[in-house]
């Protein structure tokens, strides 16, 4: 009876790898945002973001209900000033297999009119939209860095 028994086991064992691996378009991960002083109206998220689909894929927009708007921004750094914007399409872009690096001085996503305080060691909600793959749901920790 067992000799009939373990090929079942065996494949129900690849079938819980394959649907393990069996990747989500777009994935996230270690994504946090530093916690906001009191008088504070603005924030930004961070993480690295993965595309795991087969074709390229741009970050078009966020929301987060602890924010009255999102952008995209990237950071430049012009005759020693630091000074942020929306980003170039182009630079949200990523190909098939593809990372990005959302980090202090660099790519970012900008909290607009932060509508309550991200306190440190919670975790909030956002939700990342990409054209061909559509909306990403991540947690984002609060932590200071
Ligand atoms: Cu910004």
């Amino acid at each position: 009876m067992m000799q009939f028994l373990r090929p079942t086991l065996v494949v129900i064992g690849l079938a819980f790898l394959a649907s393990c691996a069996s990747d989500e378009p777009v994935t996230t991960s270690d994504m946090w945002a530093r916690p906001t002083a009191p008088d504070a109206t603005n924030a930004a998220f961070y993480g690295t973001i993965t595309n795991n689909s087969d074709q390229d894929i741009t970050l078009e927009a966020g929301y987060s209900k602890v924010c009255d708007e999102i952008e995209i921004h990237n950071s430049t750094l012009e005759d020693e000033i630091i000074s942020m914007g929306p980003a170039d399409p182009a630079e949200t872009q990523l190909s098939p297999g593809e990372s990005m690096d959302l980090e202090p001085m660099g790519l970012h996503v900008m909290c607009l009119g932060v509508t309550e305080p991200l306190v440190e060691g919670s975790t909030i909600t956002l939700e990342l939209t990409f054209d061909e793959t559509g909306a990403l749901v991540t947690d984002v920790a609060i932590e200071q860095r």
